[in-house]
C-alpha cells in the first residue's frame, strides 16, 4: 500500500519540493490549503505537481479543520510547515504569528494524539531559535534558544511542544532545526530572492535599485531541495529524534548582494544598493551557521547545492521569468 502524507503549508516554498519527493516516492500526498478566493498555485505549477497534490482545507488557527482531517485522512505522515514564516512580519503581527506558529501546532499534536496516533510528525524547526547564541559561532542540537523574534519565540513554543508530546504520548514527533533555505520558488520578500529578483529586474532595464536593510548579517543558506530530503529521512527512522540541517557556510547578505550582481555581468553593485531603515528588525540575528553532524552521521544527509551555485540558480531562474516583461 502506498503511504500517505499530509503536508501542511504546500503552497509555500517547501510544501512543494517536498510534495515533489514524496510522490517520486510513491507517496499520496495530501496538501492542506487555507481557504481563499484565488489560490495561488505558481510554485506547485514551477515544479509541475499541480495535478497530482490532493488539496484539502484546512487552517492552523482552526482547531475542527485539523481535527477533521487527521480523523479522516490518519495520514502515514504529518508535515506541518504551515506558518507565519517572515520573521520581519511578527514584529507587527506578533499574536497572529503565535497563534499559528504554536497553538496551531498543538492542535496538530492534539488531533494525532485522539484521532491518529501511529501518525509519524515533522515540526518545521529553524534555526531563529538559536537567535543570539551559538558556542564558537556555530550552532547544533545542544546550543540553547536565544529567540530574537516574536516568530522565533513561537517557534520555540513549538518545538518544544513537539517533544513534549513525544515524550509525554510516546508519539513519533521530530523537530527538523532548519537554517536558511532558499530555490527560485522563495517568497519574494525574504532578502535572497528580493536580490535576485532585483538583480533580474536591473539587468534587463526594469528597475534601477533594491532596497534592502542590515546587509551585515549571516545567514547559513542552503538549497530547499537539499532540505525537504532531511525532512522525510527523519522521520524513517526507527527513533524519533531532532536534527538541525545546514550547509556548515555561513555568508553576509553583502556577499549575497555582491555574488549576484557579478553572475549576471553587472559592475559596481554598490551603486543600486539603497539602505532602507523599514528593512531594518528591532532586534536582529547576526549570524547563524550549522554544525550538521549529527545528520551527516545519523541520517546520511549531507546538501549538494553550494552557496554560488544557489546564486546563481535563482538569478537564472528570475531572468527566465522577468526576460519577456517590459518597464512600465
Ligand atoms: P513559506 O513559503 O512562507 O510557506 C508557509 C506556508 O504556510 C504558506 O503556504 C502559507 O499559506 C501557509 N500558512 C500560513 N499560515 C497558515 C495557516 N494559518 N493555516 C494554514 N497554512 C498557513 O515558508 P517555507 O519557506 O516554505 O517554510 C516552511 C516552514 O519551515 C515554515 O514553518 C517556516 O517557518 C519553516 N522554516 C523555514 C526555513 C527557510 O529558510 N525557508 C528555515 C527554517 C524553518 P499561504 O500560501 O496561504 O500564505
Ligand atoms: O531572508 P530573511 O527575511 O530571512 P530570516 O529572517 O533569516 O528568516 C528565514 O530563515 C529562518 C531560518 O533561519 C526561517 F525560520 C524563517 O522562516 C525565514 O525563512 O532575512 C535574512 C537576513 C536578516 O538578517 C535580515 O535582517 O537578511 C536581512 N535583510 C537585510 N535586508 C533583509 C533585508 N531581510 C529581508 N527580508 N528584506 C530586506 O530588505
Amino acid at each position: 500500500m502506498a503511504k500517505t502524507a499530509l503536508i501542511t503549508g504546500i503552497l509555500g516554498q517547501d510544501g512543494p519540493y517536498l510534495a515533489k519527493l514524496l510522490l517520486e516516492k510513491d507517496y499520496k500526498v495530501y496538501g492542506m490549503i487555507r481557504r481563499y478566493a484565488y489560490p495561488n498555485f505558481a510554485n506547485l505549477d514551477y515544479l509541475g505537481i499541480t495535478n497530482n497534490i490532493e488539496l484539502v482545507e484546512g487552517d492552523l488557527a482552526d482547531q475542527s479543520s485539523l481535527y477533521n482531517l487527521i480523523k479522516s485522512i490518519r495520514p502515514d505522515e504529518v508535515y506541518n510547515l504551515a506558518a507565519q514564516s517572515f520573521v520581519g512580519s511578527s514584529f507587527e503581527q506578533p499574536i497572529f504569528t503565535t497563534e499559528v506558529n504554536s497553538l496551531g501546532v498543538l492542535y496538530l499534536l492534539e488531533a494525532i494524539r485522539n484521532y491518529s496516533p501511529k501518525t509519524r510528525f515533522y515540526q518545521a524547526s529553524t534555526s531563529e531559535m538559536f537567535g543570539l547564541s551559538h558556542t564558537n559561532y556555530i550552532q547544533d542540537e545542544n546550543t540553547p534558544f536565544y529567540p530574537r523574534s516574536p516568530y522565533a519565540v513561537s517557534k520555540v513554543y513549538a518545538y518544544w511542544i513537539t517533544v513534549n508530546y513525544r515524550e509525554a504520548y510516546g508519539l513519533f514527533a521530530v523537530n527538523g532545526i532548519l537554517f536558511n533555505h532558499e530555490s527560485p520558488i522563495r517568497g519574494i520578500q525574504f532578502v535572497t530572492r528580493k536580490i535576485t529578483d532585483g538583480v533580474a529586474r536591473i539587468k534587463l532595464g526594469l528597475a534601477d535599485e533594491i532596497r534592502l536593510g542590515n546587509l551585515s548579517a549571516k545567514r547559513d543558506w542552503g538549497f530547499a531541495g537539499d532540505f525537504v530530503e532531511a525532512m522525510y529521512l527523519m522521520l524513517q527512522q526507527e527513533k524519533p529524534e531532532d536534527f538541525v540541517i545546514g550547509t556548515g557556510e555561513a555568508h553576509s547578505v553583502e556577499e549575497f548582494v555582491k555574488t549576484a550582481f557579478e553572475y549576471a555581468g553587472i559592475k559596481d553593485w554598490k551603486k543600486y544598493i539603497k539602505i532602507d531603515p523599514r528593512f531594518m528588525r528591532p532586534s536582529e540575528v547576526p549570524y547563524l551557521k550549522a554544525n550538521s553532524k549529527k545528520a551527516e552521521k545519523i541520517l546520511g544527509w549531507k546538501p549538494k547545492v553550494k552557496f554560488e551555485e544557489l546564486v546563481q540558480m535563482m538569478v537564472d531562474a528570475d531572468l527566465a521569468r522577468l526576460k519577456n516583461r517590459t518597464k512600465k
